[in-house]
């Protein structure tokens, strides 16, 4: 059940993807909803949202996956509004669901994935937005205002979204066909000792199950303690585990393999066009992350955090922000201004075959735990 809702939603995403490429990324032209207007929903730099008359915060804190905001951004927000966004960086889902579960106070805006913003709304450590301070939801494409994890964008505004699967050196190697190429380690490839996986418990799983031909979310004990086996066979080919940094050392040469997510590779091409990225046979990921509030913000704070999240929601700002990550963008706003040559950039919007072979993370309850003591075991294995 949960499985076809995820199947029709990736469907959605697609149909929502392929309208725009038909209509030359103009999707205005679409049945859709018009994009609403971007600047002129603005609020001028002189009058703040209604909310109480509580004043926002000169400064927040948003806690970001790395490389992954324009620094640009902070600075026109900065100039717009007076207030200062400083970044602070994870490295995957499960340091951020740690962090908040920890108590950490401090940080006004967080960016998880889909499966731990679910995680993180039933274990209430989520602030609902006050949709009057973020009137730019509009832009969001309709499918992107009913994600399943958050209908009607309760908690959170989609922030981008993208695909996991594999990064490589086209110089000097053939695109992989398969997960074998990290789960069966040839020495003698070139690539062997200068490959790196993800250090991420759930994507690490999620590459061996799919090789296994299992679902990513699966809790069956002995198909996790398989993958856990194919896991601990990969080391013996990696040169390490990396969240941050993998794609700057495929383009640098010093690595020629890297298991990552699409646009951090592309950021990479830009640098070494030797770099390319595939998603192999069996499959990949699909991810959305999101940009949302943690409980124990104070109602500055917030404020603040809410006329951020509109203005990255603006159709300008959005188009800045995938030019600069290479991600796919949740708002039709922005894709009008990115148009055809972004939106139709099937490294960035796969198309139907690559969408098909896709499967979304989700939540396993106490599973989740299994998960955990089995990648430790992953890790640290000799
Ligand atoms: C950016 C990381 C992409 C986030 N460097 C994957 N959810």
């Amino acid at each position: 059940m949960e499985r076809n809702a995820n199947l029709l939603w990736i469907a959605l995403i697609l149909i929502a993807s392929l309208l725009l490429a038909a209509c030359g990324g103009t999707p205005a032209q679409t049945p859709a909803p018009q994009p609403a207007a971007t600047e002129a929903s603005q609020p001028a730099a002189t009058e703040e949202p209604a909310a109480g008359g509580v004043e926002p915060a000169k400064q927040i804190v948003i806690y970001n996956w790395s490389e992954y905001m324009d620094p640009e951004i902070y600075t026109l927000f900065e100039e717009e509004f007076g207030i200062k966004v400083v970044e602070d960086n994870f490295s995957n889902n499960e340091e951020l669901l740690a962090k908040l579960q920890g108590g950490a106070t401090g940080y006004a805006l967080i960016v998880p994935s889909d499966y731990t913003v679910s995680i993180m709304i039933e274990e209430g450590l989520l602030e609902q937005l006050d949709h009057n301070n973020i009137p730019n939801l509009a832009n969001l494409t309709p499918t992107f205002r009913e994600v399943p994890y958050d209908p009607g964008n309760v908690y959170c505004a989609p922030y981008d979204w993208g695909s996991t699967g594999l990064g490589y050196n086209s110089a000097e190697m053939d695109a992989p066909a398969s997960w074998s190429i990290l789960f069966e380690p040839d020495p003698e490839a070139p690539f062997f000792g200068r490959t790196t996986m993800l250090d991420d418990t759930r994507e690490g799983f999620a590459a061996a199950l799919v090789y296994l031909g299992y679902s990513v979310n699966t809790t069956d004990e002995a198909q996790l303690n398989e993958a856990k086996d194919l896991l601990i066979k990969a080391k013996a080919g990696l040169a390490g585990y990396d969240s941050d940094t993998f794609e700057n050392l495929l383009a640098s040469g010093e690595n020629l393999l890297a298991h990552g997510w699409n646009g951090d590779f592309l950021i990479a091409q830009e640098e070494n066009a030797d770099i390319s990225y595939v998603v192999p046979e069996e499959g990949g990921v699909i991810w959305v992350d999101n940009i949302c509030i943690p409980k124990g913000v104070s109602p500055e704070e917030k404020l603040a955090a809410e006329m951020f999240i509109d203005f990255i929601l603006r159709g300008d700002i959005g188009a800045m922000l995938s030019e600069f990550n290479y991600y796919a963008s949740p708002n039709s706003a922005a894709e009008e201004i990115l148009g055809e040559e972004f939106t139709g950039d099937p490294a960035v919007y796969p198309p139907e075959e690559v969408m098909s072979r896709l499967q979304f993370i989700e939540p396993v309850g106490e599973a989740e735990s299994i998960f955990q003591r089995l990648w430790d075991e992953v890790k640290s294995a000799q």
